[in-house]
């Protein structure tokens, strides 16, 4: 890995400006996720989320964790950084303020964001930082063979709990609401169309937005299943829900069993984001990661290459 500091911006267009295609957004390596699970009609709603928005691939940085859905910058053609387990909030928060112009997206699953990475979570929310974080959440650890998740009902029977969870699950999405994000929705791999939109939406708000999806995991969790949810799933836009309503949108968030609401529960657009309020990102000389350090190259080069 060359350690060479970046003074400029180098990236050029993947594709000529007006023609992008879906491809566009292709990765060079193919999933390797199992056969049927969620987390494909997630990353097929993100490219088309993308391609609708004519957002160009170096305009986008997606970032992860680790678990089978934090795989995904490594299957979708933009900026991609697959970083450590619980950590993606971070390394995106230092991204967004060093690149304040990149779309920057972070990707994973419910025990990396909500479990191991709950502190960043809180932390990033309550910033407004202006990101959007999709998480698959398939109520289960994917990756490492069906332990019990964050979001595990209470009695669910994993590898890790035998005789069924004796805990309490999380609830991501009144958390989010009262922890500060200021674009909260939920979707379902099942029903792609309307994701596509709510991944729309959540890219081009500005401030903190989350979109919890249920994306199944078909190989370790038997029991909250596509035909588990697909009864139960009901569309939020199809029922009056007016998502500037704060009570309203924290009580159907609650709402769990033979219905389960989807769509955008909470939206504000009144407060700035952390990005808006950091004068030396307004003061006309663009973003931070292209300008010429505060010290001699030399002793750049020397940090770098201690760091690494
Ligand atoms: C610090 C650290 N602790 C534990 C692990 C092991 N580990 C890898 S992925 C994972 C959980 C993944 O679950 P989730 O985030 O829900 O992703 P999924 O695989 O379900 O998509 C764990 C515990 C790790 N890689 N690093
Ligand atoms: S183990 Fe589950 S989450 Fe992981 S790829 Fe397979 S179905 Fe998807
Ligand atoms: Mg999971």
């Amino acid at each position: 890995m060359s350690a060479a500091i970046v003074t400029a911006p180098s990236f050029a267009p993947a594709t000529p400006p007006g023609q992008l295609t879906k491809d566009t957004y292709k990765g060079r390596i193919d999933p390797d996720w199992c056969p049927g699970c969620g987390d494909f009609s997630v990353l097929a709603a993100l490219q088309t989320a993308l391609y609708e928005l004519g957002l160009k691939p170096h305009q986008v940085l997606v970032v992860s964790g680790i678990g089978c859905s934090s795989n995904l910058p490594g299957f979708i053609n933009t900026y991609g950084l697959h970083t450590l387990h619980g950590r993606s909030l971070a390394v995106a928060t230092g991204a967004k303020l060093g690149h304040h112009e990149l779309k920057v997206i972070c990707t994973g699953g419910d025990g990396d964001g909500y479990g191991i990475g709950g502190n960043h979570f809180v932390h990033t929310m309550r910033r407004n930082l202006d990101l959007t974080y999709i998480v698959m959440d398939n109520q289960i650890y994917g990756l490492t063979t069906g332990q019990v998740s964050p979001t595990s009902v209470k009695g669910m029977k994993t590898k890790s709990t035998p005789h069924g969870s004796v805990e309490n699950p999380i609830n991501p999405i009144p958390m989010a609401i009262v922890g500060g994000a200021t674009y909260v929705a939920r979707a379902f791999s099942g029903q792609q169309k309307h994701m596509i939109e709510m991944i729309k939406g959540a890219i081009q708000h500005k401030g903190f937005s989350l979109v919890d999806v249920f994306s199944p995991c078909v190989t370790y969790n038997k029991d909250n299943t596509y035909q588990w949810f697909k009864p139960r799933v009901k569309i939020l836009e199809e029922s009056g829900h007016d998502p500037s309503d704060l009570h309203q949108a924290i009580d159907r968030g609650f709402q769990w069993g033979e219905e389960i609401p989807i769509g955008l529960f909470w939206r504000r657009t009144d407060l700035p984001t952390l990005e808006d309020q950091e004068p030396v990102l307004h003061d006309g000389q663009g973003p931070l990661a292209f300008r010429k350090l505060g010290i001699p190259n030399e002793q750049a080069q020397a940090l770098i290459a201690e760091l690494l």
